[in-house]
């Protein structure tokens, strides 16, 4: 049913959730979170319930000679203190990571990171733990640390890893896509080649809630149920299960409502497994929340890709091979989360939105004493880093050659003729008509008028010597690849990545849908209760959506990835239509027609031809539940089951275009006008997709201008405050100018595709085109995030402007 671009239309008949579908209906769950009643974990409260708090190392790089607790153990309040040892004696000292390393829970030999887990102090209120943590006297040796992944495989580099048997450097891993050869081929006849080096820095998904979790063992029924923040609750479960030595059976994992996620709360991190132990150890629920600092310091990072691009082309524009080297700084733990197959995630989709001939990439990780567990922050796995790079070289091309940015993508995007497409890297895209969402968003930008705007300020500039603002414009264009993932191809820790749902329909009509993906603010319970209805027929409020509890709901892999709508949702979908053929066989009882003989219309089955006789799904669910006799062989009830493994991933895109002015005085950079062309497929609520798209540039505003996680050459951090790590607010947004176009994908039973990354993924480069664009009389060819005042004033120093 590819409906406009607005589904059904705004708020369809009835209320607004009285609508039967797809459209701008209200988000449900809001009914709640204005009234300020959501259900956090910190606002969980158990009887009996204890607090934990942790001790974190001061140094980077240290050897851990002695951890003396006694003084905190005689703390009146203090009921345990866990350290590495009491660990080491359950074999819980070191844990697994989502890429098959494993990571300390409590240093036992050396601490790797500034802020690593030291110790855990269980007491009666949270201020005795954190008072109590003053009292443990901790000996270090302070060893040199790497903080630069660059350095970090030189000769002599320390050894940070030295717990892994064998190991003699930094090196994690040596991974490459595409063919060197051909690619090899391709750049040694090229007619122009452009190389750049560029740094990705590392950035932080900063959720307004932090990480945390309410441990309960249960001595008694031997059931251990986890209240904690989590996008993968399943995932969690089996590893808690894999970890601990627990049957699946005894643990419950419960994610109530969410402050956010943005890939923060995919992993599992020390807290948990310490306040896991400490319920174990003292028989009661043991709470533990991060602070601010606490998550800054130590939870998912996201990028730290020092990248080297090169791009092949001919005079005339014609992009044909493009090869990148990069160096991945993974912190002290291998723990970034991404399908095992691929070390660097989906990185090697790096050929973009272009036809181009030959494509290889080369991904080599390193470990540096830095906090574990990378890929977070809206990336789809590693794509924010890819679409950055082929958008920053397709610009530094087009300033080569003197080619309008607009016109040289024009001229490589891939056609709509092309789809489905085969990347150079193996990748197959679905579906897209690229030129049309680029000309949309060329349309709504007045890129034309632009350009001429730019070109008068750049002249007067040029001749009355003016001190004004320099206008700069933008684009970047991007493919994503999200929905993970079909079986056949990927996996994350040897689990499969296919979703299952559950339907219910009460008598009454009243359905209850069972999903394992976990909102975190992206409307789930509003927006799978839509496909349910628009399949079905019925009013949105008809539907219940549960999530977020392992004892309640089927297996599946949680909500990263862009994957809910492209794997749950599609999921949903199947077991709605199985319902939908379900209640055909029944409604064929009561008109006494042949079910074959009946059609749908939406809301009924009709004996074909004649809607005059027909069965709502309401009489029909009261029929399946009642005397009505039933052909031989079918079972009463209409509830259904499904499991959805993706045939594919689906490729959502986007054209963005952003306008800056650049103080070329202070250097400060104003995002005066930002619009935005997404194509995700059918939307299933315009209305939500335009919220995540909003949100998602704002993250792109943060990134390009003002954030990174900086050390110092002692591995200290310099960004573990919002006083230092900056986001973004109202004040440094422009008023979005969105646009959209529909290509649905042809594999996915809705036609939707999922939109969740899609603006952090595509924004960030638009807006370092468009400062480097703004920058062009000074010669300046490319400048790192982030393009802070300082860092833009410094690039331009005692550079002469010229037009
Ligand atoms: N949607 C739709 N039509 C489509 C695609 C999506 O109506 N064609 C709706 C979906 O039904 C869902 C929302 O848009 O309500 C996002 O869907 P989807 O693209 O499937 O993404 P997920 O639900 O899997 O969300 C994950 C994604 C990720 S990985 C990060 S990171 C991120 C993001 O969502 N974190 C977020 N957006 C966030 N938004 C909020 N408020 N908070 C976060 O932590
Ligand atoms: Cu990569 S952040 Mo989102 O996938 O949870």
């Amino acid at each position: 049913s590819a409906s406009g671009p607005n589904g059904h239309g705004p708020n369809g008949h009835g209320g607004p959730n009285g609508h039967h579908g797809f459209g701008r209906v209200a988000r449900k769950e809001d009914a709640r979170f204005i009234r300020g009643q959501g259900n956090y974990v910190d606002d969980i409260k158990l009887p009996g319930m204890l607090y934990g708090a942790i001790l974190r190392s001061p140094h980077a790089h240290a050897r851990l000679l002695s951890v003396d607790t006694a003084a905190a153990e005689a703390h009146p309040q203090v009921r345990a203190v866990i350290t590495g040892e009491t660990l080491a004696g359950l074999n819980l000292a070191w844990m697994p990571t989502l890429s098959n390393d494993v990571q300390a829970v409590l240093a036992t030999d050396k601490v790797r990171y500034q802020g690593q887990e030291v110790a855990f102090v269980v007491a009666e209120t949270h201020y005795a733990a954190r008072d109590a943590l003053e009292l443990i006297d901790v000996d270090y040796e302070a060893l040199p640390p790497v903080v630069d992944a660059r350095t970090a495989l030189d000769d002599g580099a320390p050894l940070i890893r030295d717990d892994v048997e064998g190991r003699t450097d930094n090196r994690i891993f040596d991974w490459e896509a595409g063919d060197a050869e051909q690619t090899g081929r391709v750049f040694d006849d090229a007619e122009v080649v452009i190389a750049q080096d560029m740094l990705y820095p590392r950035v932080h998904p900063a959720p307004l809630e932090t990480c945390g979790i309410v441990a309960d063992m249960d001595k008694v029924t031997g059931k251990l149920t986890v209240h904690t923040t989590t996008q993968a609750p399943h995932a969690h479960r089996t590893v808690y299960a894999l970890v601990a030595g627990l049957p699946e059976h005894k643990i419950r994992v419960v994610s109530p409502d969410i402050g956010g996620g943005f890939g923060n709360k995919v992993g599992i991190y020390p807290g948990y497994v310490c306040a896991i132990v400490g319920s174990i150890v003292t028989g009661r629920p043991v709470k533990w929340m991060e602070d601010r600092s606490e998550n800054l310091m130590t939870t998912s990072f996201a990028r730290d890709y020092h990248m080297r691009g090169e791009i092949a082309a001919t005079r005339d524009g014609r992009i044909r091979g493009l090869r990148v080297e990069v160096l991945a700084d993974h912190g002290a733990f291998n723990g970034t989360a991404q399908p095992t197959k691929f070390p660097a995630g989906f990185f090697h989709v790096f050929t973009g939105s272009y036809d181009i001939e030959a494509a290889h990439c080369a991904v080599t990780g390193v470990y540096t004493n830095k906090a574990p567990g990378g890929v977070a922050y809206a990336c789809s796995f590693r794509i924010t880093e890819a679409a950055y790079l082929v958008e920053r070289m397709i610009d530094l091309l087009a300033a080569e050659l003197g080619t309008d940015p607009a016109e040289l993508r024009l001229r490589n995007l891939l056609r709509a003729e092309q789809f489905p497409y085969s990347s150079p890297t193996g990748w197959e895209y679905d579906s897209g008509d690229y030129p049309r969402t680029l000309r949309t968003a060329m349309d709504i930008a007045g890129y034309d008028e632009l350009r001429a705007e730019q070109a008068d300020r750049r002249a007067r500039a040029a001749d009355a010597r003016e001190d004004g603002p320099l206008m700069g414009i933008g684009i970047s264009f991007f493919t994503e690849a999200v929905g993970a993932g079909p079986r056949k191809h990927m996996d994350i820790l040897g689990l499969g990545m296919a979703d299952g749902a559950e339907l219910r329909v009460h008598p009454t009509g009243k359905a209850v849908l069972r999903i394992s993906v976990q909102t975190q603010g992206q409307g789930h319970e509003t927006t799978f209760a839509q496909i349910v209805a628009h399949e079905l027929g019925i009013p949105v409020d008809d539907v219940d959506v549960v999530h977020g509890d392992t004892d309640q709901t089927p297996f599946g892999l949680g909500t990263y990835g862009s994957r809910s709508t492209p794997v749950s949702g599609a999921a949903t979908a199947v077991v709605a239509r199985k319902v939908r053929e379900r209640a055909r066989i029944v409604a064929g009882a009561m008109l006494e027609a042949d079910p074959e003989d009946l059609e749908w219309t939406p809301g009924r089955w009709i004996v074909r031809g004649d809607p005059s006789s027909g069965a709502t799904m309401q009489e029909i669910a009261m029929a399946a539940h009642g005397s009505l006799e039933l052909p031989d062989g079918v079972e009463g009830h209409l509830d259904a089951t499904t499991v959805y493994n993706p045939p594919n991933l689906t490729y959502p895109f986007g054209a963005y275009i952003a306008v800056v002015d650049v103080d070329p005085g202070t250097g400060k950079v104003t995002v005066r006008r930002f619009i935005a062309v997404d194509d995700c497929g059918v939307r299933i609520n315009p209305m939500i997709v335009e919220g995540q798209v909003h949100g998602g540039l704002a993250d792109g505003v943060g990134m390009a201008l003002m954030q990174v996680m900086a050390f110092d050459e002692d591995g200290n951090h310099l960004g573990a405050s919002f006083m230092d790590y900056l986001l973004p607010t109202s004040m440094e947004c422009p008023s979005w100018e969105l646009g959209e176009t529909v290509t649905p994908s042809p594999h996915h039973p809705l036609g939707a595709k999922g939109v969740g990354e899609s603006a952090t993924v595509g924004s960030p480069a638009a807006i370092v085109n468009a400062v480097v664009d703004a920058l062009h009389p000074y010669g300046v060819r490319h400048a790192d995030m982030p393009l802070t005042p300082a860092n833009v004033w410094r690039v331009i120093q005692g550079r002469p402007f010229r037009t």
